[in-house]
């Protein structure tokens, strides 16, 4: 391989994707192809950490799989696979496992939040997942991991372990740096714009899903809590409006002030329907592209195939030390 830095991200196959998917992360899966060498994958071995029925965990998964076609990430120039397909991932997930505290793993918030959430169903995939995580990046000793503000923590257990595995192993696994955007890493809820936007998030205006058709971005836009005065301008305890503001910033590349100065003397009404209609336009090209390639399901089976064939291959290498490191004898 060339001297290009390794880049390796992934996303659940949780239905489609929210907008703060896209602006936090996906979005920048595409550029980054340019001037890295990129590793995408849709990670459908963390989606089972929480109930999933079994024909719409496949058609989910297939969808993202298009949806990040859709977005840009192309299988010519990036590896993009789906992580079941790849099995030294749960085979290095089990080593790293066993370098990894119970104490690291429970002070993890997203575990915290995700067993009060299924509280029924508090399994032990749940918690070493941030684990498997680790693997699926230190599988391939990615240097960069573009993700959003909420997976940091699980980005600095992913360092802690590959650290103590080095300590105790001699070095071996690369510190892997997290990549996370200035502006948008994360984007609130359009209802409660202290809280980030969710998928799970039982109101469905407070998502804007980028499948959602231009109708539908509007009035969800339109809705959106704001507050009480009338002043488009970024501000601490603004939450909504600065929320907004961001949105619309990323998709114009207009800054606040710039943006204050279009709104001089409108309204936040006017304000909401120019984010939704710029946000509804800017999404128009992803909804056509997955319309196309979700069709074309042989077209889609000859890139994930092929996809995990190169990740089987690249990370088989990696892994295999890591075998011999810890002790196993070589199959020969
Ligand atoms: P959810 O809480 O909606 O289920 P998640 O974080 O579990 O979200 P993933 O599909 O695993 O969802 O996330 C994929 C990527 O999107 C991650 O890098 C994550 O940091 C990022 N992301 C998720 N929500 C937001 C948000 N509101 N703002 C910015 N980035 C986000
Ligand atoms: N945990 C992440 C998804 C994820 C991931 C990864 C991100 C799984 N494995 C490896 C970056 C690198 C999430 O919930 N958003």
């Amino acid at each position: 391989m060339d001297d290009k830095k390794l880049i390796f991200s992934g996303i659940q196959p949780t239905g489609t994707f929210t907008l703060g998917n896209y602006i936090g992360a996906v979005r920048n899966w595409g550029p980054l192809q340019e001037e890295y060498n990129c590793i995408y994958c849709v990670v459908d071995m963390h989606a089972i950490t929480v109930r999933q029925d079994p024909v719409k965990l496949r058609q989910n998964t297939m969808n993202s799989y298009a949806l990040l076609m859709a977005c840009g990430v192309d299988p010519e120039k990036s590896i993009l696979f789906i992580q079941s397909h790849v099995r030294t991932h749960a085979e290095l997930s089990w080593i790293l496992g066993c370098n990894t505290q119970f104490g690291e793993l429970s002070r993890m918030t997203q575990f915290k939040d995700k067993s009060q959430k299924h509280a029924d169903d508090i399994n032990s995939g749940l918690f070493t997942y941030p684990v498997l995580m680790a693997a699926d990046i230190l599988a391939y000793n990615a240097d960069l991991v573009p993700v959003g503000v909420d997976q940091k923590q699980h980005l600095e257990l992913a360092r802690n372990i590959a650290q103590r595995f080095n300590q105790r192993y001699g070095d071996f696994f690369t510190l892997p740096e997290p990549y996370i955007p200035e502006v948008g890493a994360k984007v609130m809820s359009l209802q409660d714009p202290t809280k980030k936007m969710s998928k799970s998030d039982e109101n469905p205006n407070a998502c804007i899903l980028i499948l959602d058709d231009k109708d539908t971005i509007i009035r969800k836009f339109k809705r959106a809590v704001t507050d009480s005065d009338s002043e488009i301008c970024y501000r601490e305890g603004k939450d909504g409006i600065n929320n907004l503001m961001t949105i619309y910033s990323i998709f114009t590349g207009k800054s606040f002030d710039e943006i204050t100065s279009e709104f001089d003397g409108k309204g936040y009404g006017d304000f909401k329907l120019a984010v939704g209609e710029t946000v509804a336009d800017a999404l128009e090209p992803i909804r056509t592209g997955f319309a196309q390639y979700s069709k074309d399901k042989a077209f889609l089976k000859k890139c994930y195939t092929e996809g995990a064939e190169k990740a089987l291959r690249y990370s088989h290498r990696i892994v295999s030390k890591v075998y011999r490191k810890v002790g196993f004898v070589d199959m020969g």
